[in-house]
């Protein structure tokens, strides 16, 4: 078991538990168990294999019991107790949990008043005006169930990428495992760095095709088996994501991963320049097209080989949206796209300090164990009390600490220097969150808006501008606020905060948190044509976190962004000139 598949268990027996009414304390240490176990750097089954219940009791968060379980669960892949409770119910309650702003209390509510137990019984009640009489709920809180079934519907249509990469990636692993397979790769969307995955595309290739799909259609990291075939097998990912495999002979593999990956307007583009040069192209390959007919095969078995018989250079997935990159491919004008190896560092991540659930040794160890230069520690400023913001005397005593780590790090002879940073409030009258006289202390501020929300384009505009403008800022933190498939960007002219972020010479953020991947790929592309300046950010309350980077890198990449337009590929030194100048 994986330690995502440890957590969801975990978290559904909080959830269960929460329904039952139990005890706060024994539901909150499940929930906190499945957030340390989702969070930890390696695997829990193999940390148990090596030093039993032990080893695991010895992981911050994990106390005893919780050891037990989760030793159950690495060795047998069940849990009794979870089971146990799962059985009380039926089994699509658990689902009505799933639609924002229905908590365990209200599912045990309609459950207990009403008998309701599914999606549909719940649209049924709330439509039929049946939950507006139970206590605690009125007209109002019907009419936002209903509201909320349809956004749940709705974002049940895409998965995050952050959700859907790793398994994406575990599965290929497995059939490049798998004897008979020769190449194996995703394909679609997830292999674009789209934001979110509609299903995702899988693509072996192998001459023996019906032995691949028969042990694909064995893998335990399909939740069910939809259909399988000889070259073909469907199926559902935990989560409810659908994944298709296709097996192809050896001569067609380049041709079908390119017309898998697509995008459909980037292959219909690529389609029509085959067609002008007497060629037709499918997923079987190019071949020569002269009075109607198709006639010798050209290419297939390389994706290079696919562009080059068009005439083009291999053009990155990231890049396949058809948005300009068959013409710049043409003349030669490819962007060097950014890479994750091209990052020196994060400048944005929090340690429990603030809201962060790592001490900042553990932080700067994360960094040092991925070869960072600099690791930029932005807490949370005072007006955020409810994230533990720090205060003057508070982030005295952080640079302190900062500091004599540094000192440390310098005599242990590691190239990694810690910054520190802020992330600052941009407050409602658009005056940045810093306590008097701390600004002295900081290596760089980054400005975010978390509280204060209106409805008020013009306003909420103007407030992040004058931020921007008031000299203080040097990065702009997660620029419209959205939450994937939860929370909409606030009403903002995200064009004109990006001038203006521009005209001041402050970097924006891209954040890399799956959840959120915002700024985004298109404006993204907009400030570096503007020739403003980006900054790639985990926001990381955990140190395995740090590995989101790679999405912010696609984010980047699909934006076309390359390495000098990024703040956080340059050198300390640079970055430090850059820091000084603007502090001028
Ligand atoms: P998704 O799954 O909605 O996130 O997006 P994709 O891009 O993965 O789309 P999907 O799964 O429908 O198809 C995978 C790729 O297969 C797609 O990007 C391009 C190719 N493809 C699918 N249908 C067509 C089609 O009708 N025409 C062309 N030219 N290509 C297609
Ligand atoms: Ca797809
Ligand atoms: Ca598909
Ligand atoms: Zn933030």
């Amino acid at each position: 078991m994986t330690n995502a598949e440890i957590a969801r268990v975990l978290e559904e027996i909080a959830d269960l538990l929460d329904i039952e009414e139990a005890d706060r304390f024994r539901v909150l240490s499940y929930r906190k168990a499945a957030e340390v176990v989702a969070n930890h750097g390696r695997e829990l089954t193999a940390v148990y294999n090596e030093g039993g219940t032990k080893a695991l009791q010895a992981i911050p968060g994990i106390g005893k019991s919780m050891a037990e379980k989760i030793a159950e669960l690495a060795e047998t892949g069940q849990l009794a107790y979870h089971r146990e409770l799962k059985s009380k119910y039926p089994p699509t309650l658990l689902d009505l949990l799933r639609v924002p702003g229905l908590g365990p209390r209200k599912v045990a509510l309609v459950y207990h008043e009403l008998g309701i137990a599914s999606l549909d019984e719940l649209a049924e009640a709330a439509q039929q005006h049946r939950l507006r009489d139970l206590p605690g709920m009125g007209a109002k809180s019907e009419e936002n169930i209903l509201h909320n079934l349809q956004v749940y519907a709705e974002s049940g249509k895409r998965s995050r990428l952050g959700d859907i990469l790793p398994l994406a990636e575990r599965l290929v692993a497995r059939l490049r495992r798998e004897p008979g397979v020769i190449a194996a790769d995703y394909a679609g969307s997830a292999r674009r760095g789209r934001e979110t995955v509609g299903d995702l595309d899988l693509l072996a290739t192998s001459e023996r095709p019906a032995e691949v799909c028969a042990a694909f259609a064995q893998s335990e990291e399909l939740e069910e088996v939809i259909a399988a075939g000889d070259t073909k097998v469907s199926g559902r990912l935990p989560g409810g994501r659908q994944v298709d495999l296709r097996v192809v002979p050896p001569e067609s593999w380049g041709a079908a991963l390119q017309y898998f990956t697509g995008s459909q307007a980037h292959n219909i583009a690529l389609r029509t320049r085959a067609q002008r040069m007497n060629l037709t192209l499918n997923e079987y390959g190019v071949f020569e097209f002269h009075d109607e007919q198709a006639g010798a095969r050209v290419a297939g078995a390389t994706e290079e080989e696919v562009y080059a018989a068009v005439g083009l250079p291999w053009i990155p997935p990231e890049l396949r949206e058809d948005r300009g990159e068959i013409q710049a491919a043409e003349e030669g004008r490819l962007p060097r796209l950014l890479e994750l190896g091209d990052l020196r560092g994060d400048l944005h991540v929090h340690t429990t300090a603030s809201d962060g659930h790592a001490t900042l040794e553990e932080m700067a160890a994360a960094a040092l164990e991925r070869g960072y230069e600099y690791l930029g520690v932005s807490e949370h400023s005072p007006s955020l009390y409810v994230a533990n913001g720090l205060d003057g005397a508070r982030l005295r005593a952080h640079r302190e600490e900062i500091d004599e780590l540094n000192a440390d790090l310098r005599r242990r002879g590691l190239g990694l220097t810690i910054l520190l940073g802020t992330e600052a409030d941009i407050l409602p009258d658009g005056s940045v969150d810093l306590a008097p006289g701390t600004w002295e202390l900081l290596d760089y501020v980054i400005a975010s808006v978390h509280q204060g929300f209106t409805a008020d384009a013009e306003r909420m505009t103007q407030r992040i501008i004058t931020a921007l403008e008031s000299g203080w800022v040097d990065i702009l933190g997660h620029p419209t606020g959205r939450i994937l498939q939860e929370r909409e960007a606030y009403g903002i002219h995200l064009e004109e905060v990006l001038a203006a972020a521009v005209k001041a010479g402050v970097a924006v953020e891209i954040n890399a948190a799956p959840e959120r991947l915002d700024l985004d790929d298109i404006h993204s592309r907009l400030v570096q044509q503007q020739g403003g300046l980006l900054c790639i950010n985990t926001d990381a309350h955990y140190p395995a976190w740090l590995d989101h980077l790679r999405y912010g890198v696609l984010v980047a990449r699909r934006g076309w962004v390359e390495p000098p337009t990024v703040i956080n590929t340059w050198p300390l030194r640079d970055l430090r000139e850059w820091l000084a100048r603007r502090r001028k």
